[in-house]
């Protein structure tokens, strides 16, 4: 059995990790015995302009929903992520920039030189009309530019909104107008893995969609020819030959948003995620230190996108605001061929690899021989995130990347938690492929069965939060009740996460997925209901369904069923129409990976979609339908079931 399975902690880590399995103890103990004095103990860790005398303010219930932590601090994270330590190593490399074209040079910035550069940014986003508390939408390759966007108007007080690249134009205009950006900063093009993203093209289009649009930035990345519109689109470079490389850091309440991240949940449009200054940063910093051990000189590799909160996070405000080098690659860990990833380590002498289960599974597909082919002696740690990461993919990251020796650190969490909830510490937490391991300081989590009633030892059931923790989201953009109504009224007086977990006898937690209708494709969140709602938008098509589907690479895949408008003919050509529709609807990580036509979709008497019978059907678990006596016309599943689609293998 998979829980016999136990990795220790290396000799080596136990000599060397801040903290051991008894300090582990101490600190989770310590937390959650006495918060006030342990958060306040590890806020020190931050530069305050004025420090905080209050840590956590809030409660869960409905009557007196509140969260607020370090309340009357103020601080700049900007400032905390780069002058502090422009001041005391400005040589010190803060971002190594790796390009996508491995014949290319890579770029290092100096936290001096992060400070310049940020500084000069900010300063063009205020000469055109950016203040504190103003949304500014980041739609960027991942290029230095982008972490300079960021971190510029984190020193001026407004909030970022990175739109990740691949999104759609329709899927960018929505998210300018849901937060009312005035402002949206882009580049040219976007390459990645040999391919160009016309990105200011799909600015262009969103923003005939997009109203509140008033100015865009453009960065020359690869100097492709594009449209500029007279009075609304200006060249970065032109803007910034004019703007002085001294900004002073704008001095924020702690509880100030930071930033907005969209991300999709089970119901409506993506929710505006929304990140304090103060609470955030620090949960940044800790998980940082806690998960990874980080050490001054150590090349910190976090291998997501700025646009996902694990980039957020883990490549720029966790590692810069610990002092860390980061490293920010700009391709695809596949390309030009199988060892690329393993070339960026041994290139940059990365201590630390931080990917996702799919990435690795998609390496596995190749075999040992691209590993082997590199030296990755650097390598100490390696980290998890996005997924369950299953154990075949656990044990080949640790066997064969990691040579036996690094710990590998699977991290649980999500978007709204801002940083790592439930995560091993390599120095104190003995491993088990596939689980999470232990709760994080001031995490405090609970298994819940469906009546709500708190499961004790052994035990699996739905995920909830008892308490808040400093990094915690503070609302959904624009609507509070639905932040509270998503995810405070499951489970009275906690935090619900959405997802599944089981615990074990050691007291280990294994996160078993969603159990709501969020898919999670190649470690990113789809909603089903967008899918759905991108479906129906097509003219030829009446009704959509949409599951998650086991997925050898990608973990889940996207399964449509679509009912057709009475008189459209069901072909091939309008199958690859509908899957490209899709595709251009919200971006290429929607595209469906099978399409059926149904002539009509399972439904109860009431009308509901039996959403657990095309789950099934999608998982070819067919002989198990269950109960379907409830069904308002049953025949509907037979015809479901006999054209069921397999995907090519
Ligand atoms: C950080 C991030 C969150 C959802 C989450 C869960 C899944 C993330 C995981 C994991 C098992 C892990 N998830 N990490 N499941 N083990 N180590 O991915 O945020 O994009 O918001 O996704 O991803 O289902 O609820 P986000």
């Amino acid at each position: 059995m998979a829980e016999a399975e136990l990795y220790p902690v290396p000799d080596e880590w136990r000599q060397r990790a801040r903290i051991d399995a008894e300090g582990y103890d101490k600190l989770y103990g310590r937390s959650l015995a006495d918060p006030g004095a342990f958060w306040l103990d590890q806020a020190k860790r931050l530069d305050w302009i004025k420090r905080p005398e209050i840590a956590g303010d809030w409660s869960f219930d409905e009557a007196d929903f509140h969260i607020s932590w370090f309340a009357d601090g103020k601080l700049n994270v900007a400032a905390n992520c780069i002058d502090r330590h422009a001041k005391a190593h400005g040589d010190r490399v803060a971002i190594i920039w790796e390009p996508d074209d491995p014949a290319e040079e890579p770029r290092r910035f100096t936290y001096r030189q992060l400070l310049a550069e940020v500084c000069r940014f900010a300063n063009v986003l205020k000469a055109n009309g950016v203040a504190k508390g103003d949304r500014v939408t980041i739609y960027l390759p991942m290029i230095p530019e982008a972490a300079v966007a960021v971190l510029a108007c984190a020193r001026i007080g407004a909030i970022h909104s990175v739109v990740f690249g691949g999104f759609s134009p329709d899927a960018l205009a929505g998210r300018i107008q849901d937060c009312d950006s005035k402002l949206v900063i882009t580049a040219d093009e976007g390459r990645r893995g040999g391919k160009r993203i016309a990105l200011k093209a799909c600015v262009d289009e969103a923003a005939d969609r997009a109203p509140s649009l008033e100015r865009v930035i453009v960065v020359r990345a690869t100097g492709a020819e594009v449209a500029m519109r007279d009075g609304r689109d200006i060249w970065y470079h032109d803007a910034a030959a004019e703007a002085s490389g001294d900004c002073p850091p704008e001095p924020m309440n702690a509880e100030d948003p930071l930033f907005i991240l969209y991300t999709s949940g089970s119901t409506g449009k993506p929710k505006g995620v929304l990140h304090s200054s103060g609470g955030y940063l620090l949960w940044a910093a800790c998980t940082h230190e806690w998960c990874f051990d980080y050490r001054v000189g150590e090349v910190f590799w976090c291998a997501a996108d700025i646009g996902w909160v694990t980039g957020h996070s883990y490549i720029l405000y966790g590692p810069l605001a610990n002092g860390a080098t980061t490293l920010m690659y700009e391709g695809l860990p596949n390309w030009p061929d199988a060892s690329r990833i393993w070339q960026v380590v041994d290139r940059h002498q990365v201590s630390t690899l931080f990917t996702a289960p799919t990435v690795l599974r998609a390496l596995m597909k190749d075999g040992d021989a691209p590993v082997h082919a590199t030296d990755r002696s650097s390598l100490r740690l390696l980290g998890s995130v996005g997924e369950p990461i299953n154990p075949e993919a656990w044990r080949w990251y640790h066997r064969v990347a990691g040579e036996g020796r690094c710990p590998i650190i699977d991290t649980w969490w999500q978007t709204e938690t801002g940083g790592a909830m439930i995560a091993p510490m390599p120095g104190a937490t003995d491993l088990k492929p596939g689980s999470a391991t232990r709760p994080m300081p001031g995490v405090d989590p609970q298994l819940l069965d469906a009546e709500g009633q708190v499961l004790h030892g052994a035990a699996e059931g739905n995920l909830a939060i008892a308490r808040s923790w400093p990094g915690q989201m503070r609302t959904v953009w624009g609507d509070h009740d639905r932040f509270f109504q998503t995810y405070f009224t499951t489970y009275p007086g906690k935090y619900f996460t959405g997802d599944g977990a089981r615990r074990d006898d050691d007291g280990y937690w294994w996160i078993t997925g969603r159990v709501d209708d969020v898919i999670n494709v190649s470690g990113h969140r789809m909603g089903t209901a967008e899918v759905e709602s991108a479906l129906v938008a097509h003219p030829k098509v009446a009704e959509a369904a949409v599951v998650g589907m086991p997925h050898d690479v990608k973990g889940q895949g996207i399964y449509a069923y679509v009912t057709l408008n009475g008189g459209e003919e069901a072909s091939d050509a309008l199958h690859d129409e509908l899957v490209q529709w899709v595709r251009r609807e919200i971006g290429p990580i929607a595209k469906p990976d099978a399409l059926q036509f149904a002539p009509g979709l399972p439904k109860t008497r009431s009308g509901k979609i039996m959403r657990r019978i095309l789950r099934k059907i999608a998982e070819g678990d067919t002989g198990a339908l269950g109960d379907t006596s409830t069904l308002a016309e049953p025949a509907v599943v037979d015809d479901l079931v006999a054209n069921r689609v397999t995907l090519p293998t």
